[in-house]
């Protein structure tokens, strides 16, 4: 039995000021879901601290948005998944679409990232998903095999599956178009797949999340196939009502 999970992306959004609004009102909404399903919250860097002191004990988990593939060094500007561990994060985010479509990170940077977020003992959420020309051309699970198998490489399948998979079709990303439940449903389905065939059982345990313009209002219809086991939720994760509507919806 997969536990769901609910992971707030804030992407490059907030202050401290606004950050202790937004988490004072969404912890008080949150409480009722604490026990039934798993939450992180993934702020800016410069906010960890910040976010770590208010999450306090209530058992939602503070994440990161990327981890450097360097372990230490001459790299600035980056940040090492030992400093994310030390900070107290619990789940990184690996290879979101932002990253490989505005900052250019390869498969091969990813999955070096994704080794070093492992390595330091944090849970990649390892982000995956096609752009409309590659959907429309009808190689969503061609691209995505491609971006799971790099990590297979250079982590190993024990690497992955003990991951979680956030499928994010990049042409629902941000943009207020969805990707339909089935189109959701079938996509999982066929990621499930994929991961049996590299290792029996992996298809059946390893936590394969949706993000992309989910909303309170289409949260349940995206959310309705036991295929999907929870959300990467960005834009949304930035209102205390929208957010905790979406995991009422899990
Ligand atoms: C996809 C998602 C969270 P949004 O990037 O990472 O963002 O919900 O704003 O589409």
């Amino acid at each position: 039995m997969r536990k769901p999970i609910l992971i707030a992306n804030w992407k490059m959004n907030g202050s401290l000021h606004s950050n202790q609004a937004l988490l004072v009102r969404m912890l008080a909404k949150l409480r009722p879901f604490r026990k039934t399903i798993d939450m992180a919250i993934c702020p800016p860097f410069p906010y960890l601290f910040q976010v770590r002191d208010l999450l306090g004990y209530t058992g939602i988990a503070l994440g990161a948005q990327n981890a450097s593939r360097a372990t230490s060094g001459a790299h600035t500007g980056e940040v090492s998944a030992t400093m994310l561990h030390e900070m107290g994060c619990r789940y990184v985010l690996v290879g979101h679409s932002e990253r490989r479509a505005l900052y250019h990170e390869s498969d091969d940077d990813v999955a070096a990232r994704f080794q070093q977020v492992l390595s330091a003992g944090l849970i990649p959420v390892m982000c995956v998903g096609e752009t409309l020309e590659e959907r429309e051309q009808g190689w969503t699970m061609k691209v995505v095999q491609r971006q799971l198998q790099m990590v297979i490489d250079q982590c190993g399948m024990s690497g992955l599956a003990g991951s979680i998979v956030a499928y994010e079709p990049v042409w629902a990303i941000g943009t207020g178009r969805t990707a339909t439940p089935e189109q959701v449903a079938d996509t999982h389905r066929a990621i499930r797949q994929f991961l049996e065939n590299c290792e029996t059982g992996a298809g059946q345990s390893v936590r394969i999340v949706y993000g992309g313009s989910v909303k309170a209002a289409n949260a349940a219809a995206l959310f309705s196939s036991p295929e999907v086991d929870g959300g990467l939720i960005g834009g949304a994760s930035l209102q205390a009502d929208e957010f905790s509507n979406i995991g009422a919806a899990l």
